[in-house]
Order: structure tokens, then C-alpha cells, then sequence
């Protein structure tokens, strides 16, 4: 495992930054998630990595729920299937402070990760108070966040100016450097930019948002939004992907799944759904002497 794992990685240096849009040929390796925990250093990729070999899942699902009840009773009914919870927390009617303390206790009877899809995108200054402050203070529980580069280098800075003592190496943040949305403005250049970015911040930065896998450095995760059971879409322009074209021929790591789960009659049943065949998916892009 040391040699294919030194092998990766001196393949990965030479691959760090793939074009954008259109194929990044797969590295001739690929590591597991149990080989990238055992490389990766930054906490929240360790434990995110860990937790996806541990609980045999490459599923976050987008918790796109209005009230507190409605988020708890899903979080806690998808929990034994996913390695992440992405909240959109501001879309939460009746908000308050217990919802985080009952969110961080289902992620720790469950061992998932909470991301909240905050997309910041403002100046550093801006970001900062954004993160820290006013009613949601996502930096004090959300492990995971998410910021578009339209602004620069600023909003990272910006963002890791919010973490603490106590926060510092627990938190990640992802780029997003891709959209599923029908005619978004994101061009192969801003893709490209982004991934340099990602590289350069990589003391924060976990990896992306994106549609398809954009870098080789292992330690980079890709997170996909955008997934449906069919190849469809909705009636605002959002584009899906089968889970099995996400992870098998896009290369992506983990699928985000809303509304095909938590509009689901039974949410834990569609969450185990999504999960096998995702994970199949996984499974099925490793060499055979990894499986
Ligand atoms: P859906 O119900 O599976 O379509 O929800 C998708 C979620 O992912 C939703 O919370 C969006 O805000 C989020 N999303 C997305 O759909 N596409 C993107 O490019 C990005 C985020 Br970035």
C-alpha cells in the first residue's frame, strides 16, 4: 500500500491541475478512501475520508427542508446512510440555537459531517463577519463551508480570518468551481483559476464543488450537486446526473442528493438507495486489488 501510495502521489504532482471541462484522464491509480484518510492531513479530510470507509458511503444529503422539525426528523432518519449533512440554514423558518445543539448530537450519534451551503462570496472583511456573527454563526458548528471565487483570494483569507484557537484545523472549506445549473456563468478559466486556488489554500480549502472530478492530489475531495435517479432536471434550470454517471464516468467522489430524498415517502429507505448505488459506483472505479 506505501508504494501505491507514493506512486499516486508522485503521478498527482505531475497532474495537480487538469484542464477543466471535459475529461481529466484517470490517474492509472486510484486510492480508496481508506488509503486517503491514511494520507491526508488536514482533520476534516481525515475524518470526512474515515467516515466515508467506515459507514461504506460516498452520499451527503442537501437537507433543503424549511422548520427545525422537519430537518431533525430527516437528518436523523438518512443519518446511518450519508458521511455529510449539507444545510441551507438560513432557509429554516423558525431557527433557533437548539437546532444546532439537536443537529450536532444526530451527527454524533450517526458520525456524519455537517456542511452548511452557505456559498459566501463577498469581500474578505465581509466574509469574516458573515461567518462569525449575526444570527447563524455557522463557523461555530458546521464543520464544512462553501464560498465561490468570484471575489478572489479574499474571501478564503477572509473566511480562515473567522476560525479561532478552537476552530483552526477543524473546519474545511470547498470552492465551488463548477455549477449544475442550465447557462451558469462559470467558464473553463474561472474552473481552472479555482483549482489553482484550491491548491494554494490547501491548509483550508478540502476540495470542491464541482461536476466532475477536476484535480488529482488526492487530498482535494470532489462533492457533486446536481444527482437524480434519471438523467432530468427540474423546471429552474437544474441539471441532473444519474448517481452511477456521477461518481463511475464523471469521477466525482460524493453525491449531493435534495429533493430525490427528502421528498421521498421514505427518506431512509431512498437515502439506501442512492447509498448502494453510489458506493457500487465507488467500488466499482477502484483497481481490483483495492476492493
Ligand atoms: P436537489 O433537490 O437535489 O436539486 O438539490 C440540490 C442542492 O444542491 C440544493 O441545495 C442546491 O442549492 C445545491 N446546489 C446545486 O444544486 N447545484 C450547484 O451547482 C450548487 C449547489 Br454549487
Amino acid at each position: 500500500m506505501l508504494f501505491m501510495i507514493l506512486f499516486t502521489i508522485i503521478l498527482g504532482l505531475g497532474m495537480l491541475t487538469t484542464p477543466a471541462h471535459g475529461h481529466v484522464p484517470s490517474a492509472p491509480v486510484k486510492l480508496s478512501f481508506a488509503e486517503r484518510a491514511t494520507l491526508c492531513t488536514h482533520p476534516i479530510s481525515k475524518k470526512l475520508f474515515t467516515i466515508m470507509a467506515g459507514k461504506q458511503t460516498n452520499l451527503a444529503v442537501s437537507a433543503d427542508v424549511t422548520t427545525k422539525q422537519q430537518l431533525l426528523t430527516l437528518a436523523d432518519a438518512v443519518g446511518p446512510y450519508i458521511c455529510m449533512l449539507k444545510t441551507h440554514i438560513d432557509i429554516i423558518n423558525d431557527f433557533d440555537w437548539d437546532l444546532v445543539e439537536q443537529l450536532q448530537a444526530l451527527a454524533d450519534k450517526h458520525n456524519f459531517l455537517i456542511f452548511e451551503d452557505r456559498k459566501f462570496a463577498d469581500i474578505g472583511n465581509t466574509v469574516t463577519h458573515q461567518y462569525t456573527q449575526g444570527v447563524h454563526r455557522i463557523v461555530e458548528w458546521a464543520h464544512i463551508t462553501n464560498a465561490h471565487t468570484v471575489s478572489g483570494p479574499s474571501v478564503i483569507e477572509g473566511l480562515y480570518a473567522g476560525l479561532n484557537d478552537h476552530t483552526k484545523n477543524q473546519r474545511g472549506l470547498l470552492l465551488l468551481a463548477q455549477m449544475s445549473s442550465k447557462e451558469n456563468l462559470i467558464s473553463a478559466e474561472y474552473t481552472q483559476k479555482t483549482i489553482q486556488l484550491a491548491h494554494h489554500y490547501s491548509d483550508f480549502v478540502i476540495g470542491f464543488i464541482c461536476q466532475e472530478q477536476l484535480s488529482n492530489d488526492p487530498c482535494m475531495i470532489h462533492i457533486t450537486p446536481g444527482v437524480h435517479l434519471s438523467k432530468s432536471g427540474d423546471d429552474l434550470k437544474q441539471q441532473y446526473n444519474t448517481p452511477a454517471y456521477a461518481i463511475g464516468t464523471l469521477g466525482t467522489d460524493i453525491i449531493i442528493v435534495g429533493r430525490g430524498i427528502y421528498q421521498a415517502f421514505d427518506q431512509a429507505q431512498a437515502a439506501k438507495q442512492y447509498r448502494d448505488i453510489a458506493w457500487q459506483a465507488y467500488l466499482d472505479s477502484l483497481p481490483p486489488f483495492d476492493k
